[in-house]
């Protein structure tokens, strides 16, 4: 039976591929999430991928997830550094989440160091870029032991 996953997005994510592709890459979010369902479907997870540049609305799809999904992968964009309405919805849901971001985040501007995610997170993967999603789904597949059954 597939797994289902919620891979989330925050704010100017919906921006990939048109700017800053030193920093992001060329690849576009709909590439990302078309790469992520593929790879999803390999592993038996099944894939719901969203952005959002509203802080209010990545919340509510947080505490949503709670008992309908079996993991979180969150890239949560510039409220990775400020928000704690994002940390107390993750510590909260109680489902396994990993923090993924484009960029290594510990090689850029200071303030892009502190992540109130990683607080809530089971482990990060930044750097690789769109590679890290699959990455996480991979960390994800281990931890939940898709492909078993239920
Ligand atoms: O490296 C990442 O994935 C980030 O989460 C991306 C965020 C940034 O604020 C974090 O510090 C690290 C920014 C995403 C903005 O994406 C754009 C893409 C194209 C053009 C402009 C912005």
């Amino acid at each position: 039976m597939s797994r289902k996953v919620l891979i989330l997005n925050g704010p100017n994510l919906n921006m990939l591929g048109t700017r800053e592709v030193e920093i992001y890459g060329k690849e576009t979010l709909a590439d990302i999430d078309k790469s992520c369902r593929e790879y999803g479907r390999d592993l038996g997870l099944e894939i719901d991928f969203r952005q959002s540049n509203a802080e209010a609305e990545l919340v509510t799809w947080i505490q949503q997830a709670r008992g309908t999904v079996e993991a979180i992968i969150l890239n949560a964009g510039a409220y990775t550094h400020t928000s704690i309405a994002i940390l107390d919805a993750l510590k909260m849901v109680e489902v396994p989440v990993v923090e993924v971001h484009l960029s290594n985040i510990f090689q850029r501007e200071p303030f892009r160091a502190e992540s109130y995610v990683s607080r809530a997170a089971k482990g990060i993967i930044a750097g690789f870029g769109a590679h890290g999603y699959r990455l996480a789904l991979d960390a994800i597949s281990q931890l939940i032991g898709a492909g078993t059954k239920k």
